[in-house]
C-alpha cells in the first residue's frame, strides 16, 4: 500500500506523522508531499529519512491513498486527478464536505456509510468533530432539537504563521499578520470569512456539517465561533434542547461509555476540560455538565479537544483505519 501525506510540512501534517506513527498505520511506501516552495525538504518518519515531493510528483506515483491537509483550493483542484487516478482521498478541508455525492465521517458515529465506490472522502471541520462526538450518543437518546453552541478555538487551528504571530506579539516583536487584529491578549469573534448572512464561515460549517453527519436536515444550530491566544485546542459551551428529557447522572454514563469520549467533571475538585491538558491527546474531553433550568429538556456542557489531533490528523486516520479493514483501500487501486 502506498500511502501520500499531502501538507506534510503543515501543523496538520506533523500531527498526522505522529498519529501515523503512534497508531502504527501500516503502508509499504510513503510520500511526502507539500507546495512547490517546500519540494526537495527533508523529513523524517520513524527514523527514516525522505524528501519532500510535489503534487504532480505524487501524482504520477499512483498513490492507493492519500490525506490531504493542504487547504480548499489544493483539495478543489487535486483531489479529482488523484480520484482519477485510482486514489482515495480523504480530504481535512472544506472543499467537499457539503458536496452531496461526499460523505463527511466521523469513524465513531457515521463510517458505515463509507462504500466501496466513495473515492473522496471529507474530515469535518475540527469545531464540529469534537462537539458532534460528544453529543452523538445524547442524540441517540434523547434527539437533539436545538444547539447554542459559542467556541474559544486555538491559534493552531489557522496553521503555523498564526502561531508566529501570536508568539511574537508575546515576545514584543513585530509580528507578520495572520489576522486582522493582534491575537495575543484578545479574543477575535471572526474565524474565517463573513458571509452573507454575518455569519462566519466556520459558523456556517458547524451548522451544517452536524445537520449532515447526523443525517438531520432538522436539527437548529446556531453557533458563535471566538479565536483566542491558545494552542493546546478548542473548547466549546455548548447549550443544548432536546426533544425526550433526560437525568443528568443517565448523561453523564452516557457520555462516559462513549468511544473517544472522556468526562472530566468533579467541580469540587476544579477538575473540568481545559486545553492545556487536552493538547496532544486523541480524546474529547467533556465537562460542567449540568441542566439549564431557564428552559425544558436542555443541558449545558464544556467541551475540549486538541484540534490537531481528533478535530483533524486522528480523525482522518481513523478513517483510513476503517477504510482499510473494510477492504474499501485497495492496493494497487481498483481498476487502473
Ligand atoms: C480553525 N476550523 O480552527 C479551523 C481549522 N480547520 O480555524
Amino acid at each position: 500500500m502506498k500511502l501520500a501525506v499531502v501538507g506534510a510540512t503543515g501543523l496538520v501534517g506533523n500531527e498526522m506523522l505522529k498519529v501515523l506513527e503512534e497508531r502504527n498505520f501500516q503502508f509499504d511506501e510513503l510520500l511526502l508531499v507539500a507546495s512547490e516552495r517546500s519540494a526537495g525538504k527533508k523529513m523524517s518518519f520513524k527514523g527514516e529519512e525522505y524528501t519532500v515531493i510535489t503534487l504532480a510528483q505524487a501524482l504520477e506515483q499512483k498513490p492507493d491513498l492519500a490525506i490531504f491537509s493542504a487547504g480548499g483550493s489544493t483539495s478543489l483542484e487535486w483531489a479529482p486527478k488523484f480520484e482519477e487516478a485510482g486514489t482515495i482521498v480523504i480530504d481535512n478541508s472544506s472543499a467537499w464536505r457539503m458536496n452531496e455525492r461526499i460523505k463527511l465521517i466521523v469513524p465513531e458515529i457515521n463510517a458505515k456509510e463509507l462504500k466501496i465506490d466513495h473515492r473522496i472522502i471529507a474530515n469535518p471541520n475540527c469545531s464540529t468533530i469534537q462537539m458532534v462526538l460528544a453529543l452523538a450518543p445524547l442524540h441517540k437518546k434523547y434527539k437533539i432539537k436545538r444547539i447554542v453552541v459559542s467556541t474559544y478555538q486555538s491559534v493552531t487551528g489557522t496553521g503555523k504563521a498564526a502561531v508566529d504571530q501570536m508568539t511574537a506579539e508575546r515576545k514584543g516583536e513585530k509580528a507578520a499578520m495572520v489576522y486582522p487584529h493582534q491575537i495575543d491578549m484578545n479574543a477575535l469573534p471572526h474565524i474565517d470569512v463573513f458571509q452573507e448572512n454575518d455569519y462566519t464561515k466556520e459558523e456556517m460549517k458547524m451548522v451544517n456539517e452536524t445537520r449532515k453527519i447526523f443525517s438531520d436536515p432538522s436539527i437548529g444550530v446556531s453557533a458563535t465561533c471566538v479565536r483566542l491566544p491558545v494552542v493546546g485546542g478548542h473548547s466549546e459551551s455548548v447549550n443544548v434542547t432536546f426533544e425526550k428529557d433526560f437525568e443528568i447522572n443517565e448523561v453523564k454514563s452516557l457520555l462516559s461509555n462513549t468511544d473517544g469520549v472522556v468526562v472530566q467533571d468533579d467541580p469540587k475538585n476544579n477538575l473540568y476540560p481545559m486545553p492545556i491538558n487536552a493538547h496532544g491527546k486523541d480524546d474529547v474531553f467533556v465537562g460542567r455538565i449540568r441542566r439549564d433550568d431557564s428552559a425544558p429538556n436542555t443541558l449545558n456542557m464544556w467541551i475540549v479537544a486538541d484540534n490537531l489531533r481528533k478535530g483533524a490528523a486522528t480523525n482522518a486516520v481513523q478513517i483510513a483505519e476503517y477504510m482499510v479493514k473494510h477492504s474499501l483501500v485497495h492496493p494497487h487501486g481498483f481498476d487502473r
